[in-house]
């Protein structure tokens, strides 16, 4: 090879080797991680739980951030869930704790990691019995959308011309938990503002806050209570009522003769859509999908802003019944 020849190959080299790399090589400055938030519920198999966590899912992709759903059926998997949150380098969580009273303990645990949390739905309470009023809490109206509950079963009972000496009132309860206390206090207050008799109000309690929970409980209830004819049937979410009109189908009393009013409007589609219809009238629809977004974006900007949440956010329902809930939930986005 020529010396020319030489020297011109060393300097193209040389040139190649000053010139920047190619485009493709160039990644710019590092995009910074993705912030990761969780999202915790205590009964993921609920609808209710399933469009929360669809509403938080919105807010992570508005705000570009990684979401973490755990479900925490009890107090050992919602501890370790907060260990697995901070493992991952989580700032922060929103919790629907499967029971209140642990409250404390997932604050500490949170505090010690440097995890921000916000509550939704069932609120904290400390050992005295109060409310941990220092921790966001996002949650439904109770009583007043207890209330609706109950003014819509009058209304109801009603327009069907029944009269007060033939009907009783079914309340599933669960009055270990603040919201759904709150809420079946507020069904009974407005029964009785609409003239309903105080002593044809029953509360049954209910074990677990699920159909079976409820179906027992109103059994239990519809064995000692012979001799009604109509029967008003509500609880303190739509699982609360479904397990009672199930129970008023295996003793006997036909869908004409029993009006069930739930809360969420989540958890009742299948039987909103079935052809004919049973003894369950409507519900008060909350919007859970408003509710997981609100609190996911609370949290975000809380963590990346410092933006305080405020303490106490409340949300509001409306009636759904078999001939409004597709157009109703078609606007929320759940249809
Ligand atoms: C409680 C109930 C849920 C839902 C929520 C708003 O957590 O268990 O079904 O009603 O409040």
């Amino acid at each position: 090879m020529s010396r020319l020849l030489l020297t011109l190959s060393l300097l193209v080299c040389l040139l190649a080797s000053c010139s920047k790399p190619p485009a493709s090589y160039d990644t710019g400055p590092a995009a910074p991680p993705k912030i990761k938030l969780g999202f915790l519920v205590k009964q993921p198999e609920e609808p209710w739980f399933q469009y929360e966590w669809k509403g938080a899912e919105v807010a992570a992709k508005k705000y570009g951030f990684d979401l973490i759903k755990i479900g925490i059926p009890d107090g050992e998997k919602t501890l370790a869930a907060i260990d697995s949150l901070a493992a991952n380098g989580a700032k922060g969580f929103v919790i629907c704790t499967p029971d209140v009273r642990l409250g404390p303990a997932i604050v500490a645990k949170a505090k010690a990691a440097g995890l921000k949390v916000i509550t939704v739905d069932d609120r904290f309470v400390g050992a005295d019995g109060n409310f941990l009023t220092d921790v966001p809490y996002l949650g439904m109206s109770a009583r007043k959308i207890g209330e609706l509950s109950g003014r819509t079963l009058a209304e109801e009972m009603q327009r069907r011309g029944w009269a007060a000496a033939d009907t009783a009132a079914c309340i599933v309860t669960f009055e270990e938990l603040d919201t759904a206390r709150e809420r079946t206090e507020g069904i009974i207050a407005a029964l009785q503002a609409a003239g309903f008799p105080a002593d044809r109000i029953y509360k049954t309690p209910q074990k677990t806050t699920d159909i079976p929970g409820s179906f027992d409980a109103a059994n239990a209830l519809l064995a000692q209570k012979t001799g009604v004819k109509n029967w008003l049937v509500a609880g303190m979410n739509d699982s609360g009522t479904l397990g009672a009109v199930r129970a008023t189908e295996g003793n006997g009393f036909a869908a004409a003769n029993v009006i069930g009013v739930g809360i969420n409007g989540t958890d009742c589609l299948d039987e909103l859509r079935k052809p004919s219809p049973t003894g369950f009238h409507g519900s008060i629809y909350a919007s859970a999908p408003q509710e997981g977004f609100l609190t996911s974006e609370m949290l975000y900007l809380w963590v990346t802003e410092g933006k305080e949440p405020p303490l106490d956010t409340r949300t509001d329902g409306r009636l759904i019944t078999r001939e409004n809930f597709e157009a109703v939930l078609q606007i929320e986005g759940i249809l």
